[in-house]
């Protein structure tokens, strides 16, 4: 028995942290400095150490815990989690407000403003005041369950403030998580110090540390939230209007964008906006555009929703930031299949936030399309998060010293002739032992879709080239453990693991090996055709040799590009030879048992279906979303044709979309793609 005494001061400490909490990680106004929580924080640890019958998993001292041992589940989303209609102009404003307006029959109601954090949308179940499930909006339907990460969120409460409000039975709030700009940055520059490669943007990294397993990690990303909804909120009452429910939401606890807006007109709206287009890099966060909701949800309830869209919100999105810099020269990248990748090299410039030094420049066709020059003032724009891009150039600026750019002859790191095939966009390096060729083919071989290596990360593989170690692939399989313990920072426990990973990544399927080489033109789903059709890697080379590459043209979904790319590759002795070395390591290069994608085509319910998938999915990685697609027999190819029969699209669909709409191919969204695979198969999806 624990004597009351402690049982009561227990509790005390928790209320009294809690509130400490909510001052300084929600408020931004904490009441103590840091030495007092400290001291509170101490104390609550050392009873809770000395009586453990007393832990409960809602003690402030239980945010951070231990990885779980397999992957997310699944959760149900009690009501959808919907998307936002785009507005992108200030018609296409006014066509929305007029629409509501008619539907409405010019009854009384607000615009609520917010702003739209650009972050990972998240929904957090409570049930009588205590935190019983986070989950991330998946498809809207279905999320992972990522209580555990979503818990070491500080602003996130694990309680909620009790003090004059009982806690309601169940109540779910909305709201998204994001990487607040400073720890970003400081992130990165922690990475920089280490030699490791930099994060690209706020937004995927946020996402990624919520949805990777171990929640040491996702607590030292020190990420943060902003809740905007009310969920379900079970049978009791809720609240009049949307504008309420964020007040309550913020009186339980919960950090609520203080810039919110009740706005009574259209132009008050529209001030809105503008207001946070121009002040939008004041805030320490990523904000891509603002959200308009009308308000009480009686009328809420009465626009509807369409799709997934609600008819009373709208996201008013801020155009793709430009701004005009020097295109001081133009560089060259050596990619894996040898590509010659041209990136401009800019005057620094701010774009969104971020200062911009480098754009794409695509390949010497778009160059010239463009007529883009060296030494010409370009316009640059950041559109999100990718890449910045150049535009154009500003053709009056012009001095008559600009200089058109050519493709080198020579690959600018080996010095090999240049390629280019008539066919193609791309110059290319053919000499397949370049240095920059082989470590990005060697990325690729270790790759997870590949040999699926882990632990070999990008590091380690620019070591084993500088020291030697590994001049081909093949030379992965004669790794000694005493010859890896002498590198820096190579641990037994390393060594071990990562010598284990190569082992077992000899059996992998004949499909994956052949991805894994590389070949030009050959991805997975390429190298699974091929796997279908021959037995052993050697069955494939003896076939395109005999032919040229004919014969390969007879399996469908092989056109004369892929084919010739393949034949060329076994005509050259050198691939030969590394072939030949990872067959006397012991690495399998034939089909041993039937890989599971392959063959069984006849009676599966998509079997002569042709599939496409693109843009960002969010209840799967477009990985996942193939592979199912394929067990059910479908075939999966990464260009729309006249032999596309569904398109699956995800956010930021680009061009495949636009190609669909031409030739008229079935489109099919997140949400209808679920459907169909759920209605073809016995077991749903996710
Ligand atoms: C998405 C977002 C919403 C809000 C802010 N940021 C977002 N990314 C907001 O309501 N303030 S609402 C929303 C959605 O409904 N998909």
């Amino acid at each position: 028995m624990v004597d009351n005494h402690v049982t009561q001061r227990v509790a005390e400490l928790r209320q009294e942290i809690n509130h400490h909490n909510h001052r300084y990680y929600v408020l931004d106004d904490p009441e103590v400095g840091d030495a007092a929580y400290d001291r509170l924080m101490n104390e609550l640890r050392s009873l809770e150490g000395e009586h453990p019958a007393l832990v409960t998993p809602d003690s402030p001292t239980q945010r951070v815990g231990a990885t779980p041992a397999a992957g997310f589940s699944q959760v149900q989303h009690r009501l959808p989690m919907l998307s936002l209609a785009n507005a992108f102009n200030q018609e296409d404003l006014e066509a929305w407000y007029r629409r509501v307006k008619g539907l409405l029959d010019d009854a009384d109601f607000d615009l609520i403003c917010e702003l739209k954090i650009d972050g990972l949308a998240v929904s957090l179940a409570y049930e009588n005041g205590s935190l019983i499930q986070g989950a991330t909006r998946g498809n809207g339907n279905t999320g992972e369950d990522v209580t555990l990460n979503l818990r070491t969120i500080r602003s996130i409460p694990i309680t909620l403030l009790p003090a004059d409000l009982p806690a309601p039975p169940y109540l779910e709030a909305r709201g998204e998580v994001y990487f607040p700009l400073e720890e970003f940055q400081r992130l990165n520059r922690e990475r920089e110090a280490l030699g490791e490669p930099l994060y690209a943007n706020p937004r995927n990294t946020g996402a990624g540390s919520v949805r990777q397993l171990d929640p040491k990690v996702t607590a030292s990303r020190n990420l943060q939230i902003w809740v905007y909804a009310l969920g379900d909120t079970g049978d009791q009452a809720r609240p009049e209007g949307h504008w309420e429910s964020l007040e309550w939401l913020s009186r339980l606890g919960f950090r609520v964008n203080p810039n919110n807006r009740r706005c009574r007109t259209m132009a008050e709206a529209n001030d809105y906006y503008h207001e946070w287009l121009e002040k939008r890099h004041d805030l320490p966060y990523e904000i891509d555009g603002v959200v308009i909701k009308v308000d009480p949800f009686a009328l809420q309830e009465k626009l509807g929703v369409v799709g997934r869209e609600p008819r009373w919100a709208i996201a008013y999105k801020f155009p793709a930031e430009q701004a005009v810099s020097r295109l001081l020269d133009i560089g060259i990248n050596v990619g894996r299949t040898g590509s010659l990748n041209p990136y401009a090299i800019l005057e620094p410039v701010v774009v969104s936030g971020a200062t911009v030094r480098q754009a794409s420049l695509h390949n010497e066709e778009d160059i010239h399309r463009k007529d883009i020059r060296v030494g010409d003032w370009v316009i640059v724009e950041r559109a999100g998060d990718v890449i910045p891009q150049v535009v154009g150039p500003i053709v009056e600026r012009r001095t008559g010293q600009e200089k058109v750019f050519q493709m080198p002859e020579r690959c600018p790191v080996c010095g090999t002739q240049v390629v280019k095939p008539e066919s193609e966009a791309m110059h290319r390096c053919p000499n397949t032992s370049c240095p920059v060729q082989f470590f990005e083919l060697l990325k690729h071989f270790v790759s997870k879709g590949a040999m699926d290596i882990d632990g070999l990360g990008e590091q380690w593989c620019n070591i084993l080239i500088g020291q030697g170690l590994v001049k081909d692939v093949a030379d992965l399989y004669l790794l000694e453990k005493d010859r890896l313990l002498d590198l820096d920072r190579m641990g037994d426990k390393l060594a071990t693991k990562i010598l284990a990973n190569i082992e077992a990544s000899k059996s992998r399927p004949l499909y994956r090996i052949l991805f894994a080489l590389g070949i030009l033109h050959v991805g997975s789903e390429i190298a699974d055709l091929f796997a279908q059709r021959y037995a052993s890697l050697d069955d494939l080379a003896a076939a395109a040799e005999a032919s040229n590459g004919e014969e390969l043209t007879q399996i469908p979904g092989i056109g004369p590009k892929i084919a010739e790319s393949v034949a060329d590759y076994f005509a050259v002795s050198y691939n030969r030879q590394v072939i030949e070395k990872l067959r006397q390591a012991g690495v399998k290069l034939f089909h041993e048992i039937q890989h599971p994608d392959s063959n069984r085509g006849g009676s599966l319910p998509l079997h002569g279906k042709n599939f496409v998938v693109t843009g960002t999915l969010s209840g799967f990685t477009r990985r996942e979303a193939e592979s199912r697609i394929k067990s059910m027999g479908g075939s999966v190819t990464s260009s729309v044709t006249g032999r596309t029969d569904y398109l699956v699209v995800g956010e930021s669909p680009g061009s495949k979309l636009a190609a669909a709409n031409r030739l008229g191919t079935s489109v099919l969204d997140e949400a209808a793609f679920v459907d169909l695979l759920n209605q073809l198969d016995p077991e749903p999806v996710s």
